[in-house]
C-alpha cells in the first residue's frame, strides 16, 4: 500500500484520519450557555487515499462534514462523515487516489475523465433550511443536516449556470439573501465571474456573469448594504501551464491587484475597476461598509505575497512561512474613485469573524486568529498553511484597541463561530476548537466557549473531544431553531 507523503501537509497534525464516527454525550467541563443551542458545522479536508503526487497540498484533501451539536437537553454530541462527491465514490470504488493535481484535470487519471473532481472540503454554508458544503473549483454538495448524509451537487434547482460556487457567500442581515459568486465559471482559468443572489428562501434570484482582468484566485468578496465588491490578487492560472501538467496557481509580485466595484441589485455592466497594489494577497475579509459619505472600507487580511507555500514554491518566491509580512489593513476608496487607501488595524493573522448582524454595516468588532507575540517556542505544525494560529483576537476597527487569548505554547486554534446570545445586550458567544500536543504525534482537542465581549477571561466551557481531529478550514453555526424549521418543513 501506497503511503502518505511525509511532508507538512501529511504529517503532525495534519496526519490524514479518514474515519467517519459519531460520539454522543461528550464530557463538558464548565457550564455551556443556556442560550447556545445548535450545530456548529465544520468543513474539514482529509484525504481518503495518498495522493498522486508527493508535492500534493493539505486543500486538496477530501471534504468531510463535521458537526459539534448543543442538542436541547444540554448535552453535546459529535460527528463526522465524507461528502460522497462523485470524485471520493470514484476513489473508494478504485481503492486508490486517481485525481491528480490541486485543480488540475490533465494529471488524473483517464478512468475519471470528465467526473466531477470538487473536493467540497472549504465551507459549510448554512442558509434557507439547506446545508451546502462548497469548495471555489466546483458546485458545492447539499448535505442534510441531520444526517449528515450527502443529497448530491447542488445547482439551485437546476437554475444555476455558473460550474463554480465560492466557499465564502455572505447574507444580507435584513434581507435574508444569501450574495455570492464563482470564478472560472465556464472553465479552467477563464475570466468568467458569476454573480448570484438567492433570496431568503434559497431561491435564486439574479445570475449575472462578468470579466475579471485576469483570471485570478479569487477566494472571498464582499457587500455592503449598496455595492457588490470583488476583489482580485495576482495569483494567476494558465490553461497551457494546466494541459502541460503543471500547477493551477502561480504568485506573480508585478502584478497588479483590483478591486471591482458594482450596484449590488445593479447590472454588471456597471462594475468599476479600481486598480490596487503589486504583488499583494488577500484570501479573507473581516467586513465592508459605507461611511456616511459614501465611502467604502474594506477590511481585510493582507501578505505581501501569497500565504500559501504551495503557490510559492512553484511560483519562484522563497520566504518562508514565518517570515511573511501582513496585518489586518483597511483599504478606503470611493465607488467610482481610482485610488485606494490603505490604513493599519492590527497584527497578522486570519479567519475572521464578525457578528452576522454586522454584514456589510459599520461594526465595531471583529475577531480573528494570529500569533501570540510571546511565544518563545515555534507554531504547531499543520493547519491549511503549515503552520497553526495560537491566539484569538477581538478588535475593534474603528478604534483600533485590541484584546487578546494567547493560548500556551504546543496549541493550536481554528476559526471560531459567533453565537448571539438571547440575553439583551450581551455580547454573545464564540466557539471554537483547540488542538494541544501531548507528544510528538499525539494530540488532544477539545471546543471551548468564550464570552465574546471578553475573550481575555478564557473559556467559560470546554467540550472534550476524545478523538483525533484532523484541523477544519471554515464553520457555520445554525441554531436549533432553525434546525427545526428546516427538519419540519
Ligand atoms: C483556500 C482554501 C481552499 C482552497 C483555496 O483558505 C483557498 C484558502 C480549503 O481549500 O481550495
Ligand atoms: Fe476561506
Amino acid at each position: 500500500m501506497q503511503e502518505f507523503p511525509k511532508t507538512v501537509d501529511f504529517i503532525f497534525l495534519n496526519t490524514p484520519i479518514g474515519e467517519e464516527y459519531s460520539l454522543k454525550g461528550l464530557e463538558v467541563e464548565g457550564e455551556i450557555p443556556a442560550d447556545m443551542r445548535g450545530a456548529f458545522f465544520r468543513a474539514v479536508p482529509d484525504p481518503a487515499f495518498p495522493p498522486l503526487y508527493e508535492d500534493d497540498t493539505a486543500i486538496s484533501g477530501d471534504g468531510m462534514i463535521s458537526r459539534l451539536w448543543f442538542k436541547k437537553d444540554g448535552t453535546v454530541d459529535f460527528d463526522i462523515k465524507y461528502v460522497q462527491t462523485p470524485r471520493h465514490k470514484a476513489e473508494v470504488k478504485a481503492g486508490k487516489a486517481l485525481f491528480g493535481r490541486y485543480r488540475n484535470p490533465y494529471t488524473d487519471d483517464p478512468s475519471v475523465k470528465g467526473v466531477d473532481r470538487t473536493v467540497s472540503n472549504t465551507t459549510p454554508i448554512w442558509h434557507a433550511g439547506k446545508l451546502l458544503m462548497a469548495k471555489e473549483d466546483g458546485r458545492a454538495h447539499r448535505i442534510d443536516p441531520i444526517t449528515l448524509e450527502t443529497i448530491g451537487s447542488y445547482d439551485f434547482g437546476g437554475k444555476l449556470k455558473s460550474e463554480t460556487m465560492t466557499a465564502h457567500a455572505r447574507v444580507d442581515p435584513e434581507t435574508g439573501e444569501l450574495f455570492f459568486f464563482g470564478y472560472e465559471a465556464d472553465g479552467l482559468a477563464s475570466t468568467k465571474v458569476a454573480y448570484c443572489i438567492a433570496d431568503k428562501n434559497g431561491e435564486l434570484i439574479s445570475e449575472q456573469w462578468f470579466d475579471a482582468p485576469y483570471c485570478g484566485l479569487m477566494h472571498d468578496f464582499v457587500i455592503t448594504e449598496n455595492y457588490a465588491i470583488f476583489p482580485v490578487f495576482p495569483t494567476t492560472a494558465d490553461l497551457a501551464r494546466l494541459k502541460d501538467g503543471g500547477v493551477h496557481w502561480v504568485h506573480e509580485p508585478d502584478l497588479e491587484s483590483w478591486i471591482g466595484v458594482m450596484p449590488r441589485y445593479g447590472d454588471v455592466k456597471e462594475m468599476h475597476w479600481i486598480k490596487g497594489p503589486k504583488g499583494v494577497s488577500v484570501f479573507h475579509f473581516m467586513n465592508c461598509f459605507e461611511d456616511e459619505d459614501g465611502r467604502i472600507h474594506l477590511d481585510q487580511h493582507l501578505t505581501e505575497t501569497n500565504a500559501f507555500e504551495f503557490i510559492r514554491r512553484p511560483s519562484g518566491i522563497d520566504v518562508p512561512q514565518s517570515e511573511i509580512k501582513g496585518g489586518l489593513v483597511r483599504w478606503s476608496f470611493d465607488p467610482k474613485g481610482d485610488e485606494i487607501t490603505e490604513t493599519p488595524l492590527g497584527p497578522p493573522g486570519d479567519l475572521c469573524r464578525i457578528r452576522d448582524a454586522d454584514q456589510g454595516r459599520p461594526y465595531n468588532q471583529g475577531w480573528y486568529l494570529s500569533m501570540n507575540p510571546e511565544m518563545k517556542s515555534p507554531p504547531l505544525l499543520g493547519g491549511p498553511v503549515g503552520a497553526a494560529f495560537n491566539a484569538l483576537i477581538s478588535i475593534n476597527p474603528q478604534t483600533g484597541a485590541i484584546e487578546m487569548l494567547p493560548l500556551p505554547p504546543g496549541h493550536a486554534i481554528s476559526e471560531p463561530a459567533h453565537i448571539v446570545s438571547s440575553e439583551e445586550g450581551h455580547p454573545g458567544w464564540l466557539l471554537f476548537i483547540i488542538d494541544r500536543q501531548t507528544g510528538e504525534n499525539d494530540f488532544e482537542h477539545e471546543a471551548w466557549i468564550v464570552n465574546a465581549g471578553d475573550i481575555e477571561k478564557g473559556p467559560v466551557a470546554k467540550v472534550k473531544i476524545p478523538h483525533r481531529l484532523r484541523p477544519q478550514v471554515h464553520g457555520w453555526w445554525a441554531p436549533q431553531d432553525q434546525l427545526d424549521k428546516a427538519a419540519a418543513a
